[in-house]
């Protein structure tokens, strides 16, 4: 069952991040699809409203929201297309944190943290959070943002519904190894 789950939960990601003309779904500006025509339009994963709900409810980085009056799913961050999740920008913890991999530490500490893909550098509170994402791309090194002065000096802190910190940009100078 839970490989089922994670399953379920990798073919979410990548069609409501990244590729819903895979299933010709549409999305609309906010990046909700409708519930009923997922369903009606996935093939590679056995999809009902009970597997769709499970997924949501015990995702461990709950990737995903649902809004069942509306009958609407959305992921709620992490997406390479164009989708406006109306955040709002928030003042965040002094220092937050980024996991990477030690490869790209070099590269870092001299342009700073670019979104590369995605539609923004993403950050973290938690320490094993941070570690667990830095591993996805190799030995895992920790870096430490002070939050706090780039707040100050203007830039913009968002929250999505899952915790994650996201920001425009990391320049090298508020960078510095855990
Ligand atoms: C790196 C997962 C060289 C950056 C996680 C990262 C997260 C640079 C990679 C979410 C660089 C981008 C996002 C520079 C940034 N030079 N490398 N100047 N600037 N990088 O996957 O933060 O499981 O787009 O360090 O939990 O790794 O998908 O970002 O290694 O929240 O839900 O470029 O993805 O969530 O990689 O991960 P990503 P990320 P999910």
């Amino acid at each position: 069952m839970e490989k089922q789950l994670t399953k379920t939960s990798k073919y979410l990601s990548f069609i409501l991040r990244h590729k819903p003309d895979a299933i010709d779904l549409a999305l609309d500006e906010n990046g909700w699809a409708l519930i009923d025509e997922l369903i009606e339009k996935t093939t590679e994963v056995a999809l009902n409203i009970n597997i769709l709900k499970l997924v949501v409810e015990t995702n461990d980085k709950q990737r995903f929201a649902m809004d069942i009056n509306q009958g609407k799913i959305r992921a709620n961050q992490g997406h390479s297309i164009e989708v406006d999740l109306s955040l709002e920008p928030v003042t965040p913890p002094p220092v937050l944190l980024h996991g990477t991999a030690k490869r790209s530490y070099e590269s870092i500490i001299k342009q700073g943290l670019t979104k590369q893909k995605r539609h923004h550098v993403h950050l973290s509170e938690s320490k094993m959070i941070a570690t667990s994402v830095g591993r996805r791309y190799g030995k895992p090194i920790l870096q430490k943002i002070d939050t706090k002065r780039m707040h100050e000096e203007g830039f913009q802190f968002f929250r999505s519904a899952n915790n994650v910190w996201l920001v425009d940009a990391v320049p090298a100078k508020f960078i510095s190894e855990k």
